[in-house]
């Protein structure tokens, strides 16, 4: 094997955002620029020496397009890096939760996973990278700011002139090490048996395999994304569930043309189905493009993943890994405080993160927290370093299994939903997602409220109804890591009333085309007889304060949000 060294010119943009470097296939495509992105990586690894002898590197994607072609590249670049293996998903593909549990399983060094999440897909579509470090998890800021500042000064970057690798055929190749010396070899895998015997060791499969048996029926949707495999091993050989459970389960390198964002507005196929009144099924899901993501449906019911975090926190313990209790909990600052009153009764501490699931790693590694979650559809445990679609329907199987083990009427999601209500109150929430709208209009809008910092504390709003709203505090959120100590500033802008209501406004970091505003707006509702308002019509007034203190209409000519979950 002999080792290129080619000269380079560095790209200013490619700084990670919530979750790695994410652009348009067409900047993938440019000459160097994922070369560039992957040797900033390897530098970054590098810096305090050479990769450990006989290092090994996961490697695997959700299987979009241009995840072929980097795979290659990445595997000739790891190998005149230093790594003395590099283990890929067969075909090239891992979803994101699998990668984090091989890193960990097989203790290698690191991984890359190719994808750009729940972002569409095909020629026209996003790509993107993410490193993972050797607990599982997303690189923390300092490393992915360390990336950042190599990829704008690099001047060159190393590859092998290896013959292109089979990664469709299980087993290993070997090919002579660096410049004649040791070996390199490319382990092509099949994660989807490990994926799943973890599972298996987490979840009473038997119980779930007699609820599916009894007449529930379930539907699962993985998007034409990277769970159709995992969700086929799992629901239909493991656990009994008829295929007809199943859909979209063929990964595709655009995802059949569709974005593989479980939501309300993109999995419109999977809600259709599941609000098709009393023949709907019991429970649906989904997943996204890299299967790190949930959403949770019940016959005509929509779970919000603030909600769904809630309710697996406080009923953890009718899952075998949870039986013994949760150490605590954490949620990013933007999901709902409905997690933070179970941790109360529970009597569990609850932390606050910022968006993004990097943030939860140090808390997990340190065992302060078991279960996290984001309202972004994200929920997952410390069993990986990453959140974990599947992992969460399974969570939900688990626990309708045993709550309609013990019970005669059949008890439903909707159900569930209530009775947590009753118990801890309703944090009534939703998220308004105003996309791709010019990036100096975006940063006006934020512009505008921070100017407005000093005058908002003790404002209040007026109202329709004989309620008014006071505003306690406002900030742009800062979080300190109670573990290394590290600071991250401007995480999103915070502003709380006085009845503990809140609106939060970020800027999401991972959109592709000018800016995505995020509106997150909650109220809390302990009167069970308004639990069954609809979250828009509960949540009007916050929005038209949103509406007012933001200017968001006048600025970005906008008059409706593009996406509302
Ligand atoms: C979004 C979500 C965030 C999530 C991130 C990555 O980020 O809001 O909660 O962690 O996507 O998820 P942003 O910056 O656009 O709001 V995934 O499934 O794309 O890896
Ligand atoms: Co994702």
């Amino acid at each position: 094997m002999q080792i290129q060294t080619i000269q380079t010119n560095a790209f200013d943009d490619q700084k990670p955002g919530t979750s790695g470097l994410r652009k348009k296939v067409k900047v993938f495509q440019q000459p160097h620029y994922l070369e560039n992105f992957v040797q900033s990586i390897f530098d970054t690894l590098l810096e305090n020496g050479e990769v450990p002898a006989g290092a090994t590197l996961t490697l695997g994607g959700d299987g979009r397009y241009y995840n072929r072609h980097a795979i290659q590249t990445i595997i000739q670049m790891a190998a005149a890096n230093g790594f003395a293996r590099v283990m890929v998903g067969q075909a090239g593909i891992l979803s994101t939760p699998a990668v984090s549990h091989l890193i960990r399983k097989y203790q290698t060094f690191g991984g890359m996973i190719l994808s750009a999440s729940h972002n569409q897909g095909g020629v026209h579509g996003d790509f993107g990278i993410k490193y993972n470090i050797s607990n599982g998890g997303p690189a923390p800021e300092k490393i992915t700011d360390t990336i950042f500042a190599k990829s704008k000064v690099i001047t060159q970057y190393k590859i092998a002139n290896l013959p292109a690798v089979d990664i469709d055929h299980l087993g290993e190749t070997d090919f002579g090490g660096m410049n004649g010396t040791g070996k390199f070899t490319v382990q092509v895998i099949n994660a989807v048996q490990d994926y799943a015997d973890l599972m298996q060791t987490l979840f009473d499969f038997s119980a779930i395999k007699q609820l599916l048996a009894s007449g529930f029926k379930m539907k699962f949707d993985a998007m034409h994304a990277v769970t159709g495999p995992y969700a086929r091993e799992i629901f239909i050989n493991r656990l009994g569930a008829p295929t007809a459970s199943l859909m979209n389960c063929e990964p595709s390198e655009d995802f059949g043309g569709g974005h593989p964002d479980p939501n309300l507005t993109y999995a419109e196929d999977l809600v259709r189905i599941m609000f098709a009144g009393d023949s709907a099924p019991d429970f649906g899901a989904a997943s996204d493009g890299d299967g790190d993501r949930n959403m949770i449906l019940g016959k005509n019911f929509f779970v919000t993943p603030s909600d769904s975090l809630a309710v697996l926190a406080a009923n953890a313990t009718l899952v075998p890994a949870y039986a013994g209790g949760i150490a605590g909990v954490a949620r990013s600052m933007p999901t709902s405080a409905a997690v933070d009153r179970v941790a109360a009764q529970l009597n569990i501490p609850c932390f606050e993160t910022p968006t993004g699931w990097k943030f939860f790693g140090n808390l997990m590694d340190a065992g302060k927290v078991t279960l996290c979650g984001e309202e972004s559809f994200g929920t997952s445990s410390s069993h990986v370093r990453e959140k974990d679609g599947l992992w969460a329907v399974l969570f939900w199987l688990n626990i309708l299994a045993q709550k309609n083990k013990t019970n005669s009427t059949p008890i439903s999601v909707a159900q569930i939903l209530k009775s947590h209500w009753l118990a801890y109150g309703r944090n009534v929430y939703s998220r308004h997602d105003y996309e791709a709208i010019p990036t100096d209009a975006a940063n006006g809008v934020i512009q505008h409220i921070k100017a407005q910092f000093d005058r908002l504390p003790n404002q209040t709003f007026a109202s329709h109804t004989d309620k008014s709203y006071m505003v306690k505090t406002c900030d742009d959120f800062s979080y300190h890591d109670s573990v290394d100590g590290s600071v991250s500033h401007n995480q999103g802008i915070r502003i709380l009333f006085d009845d503990g209501s809140r609106i939060v406004f970020r800027l999401s970091g991972t959109g592709t085309e000018g800016a995505t505003l995020r509106i997150y707006l909650e109220a809390f509702e302990p009167d069970s007889t308004k639990h069954d308002v609809d979250a828009q019509i509960a949540l009007a007034e916050m929005i038209q304060i949103a509406l007012q203190i933001s200017q968001l209409k006048e600025r970005t000519r906008r008059t409706e949000p593009t996406v509302i979950t």
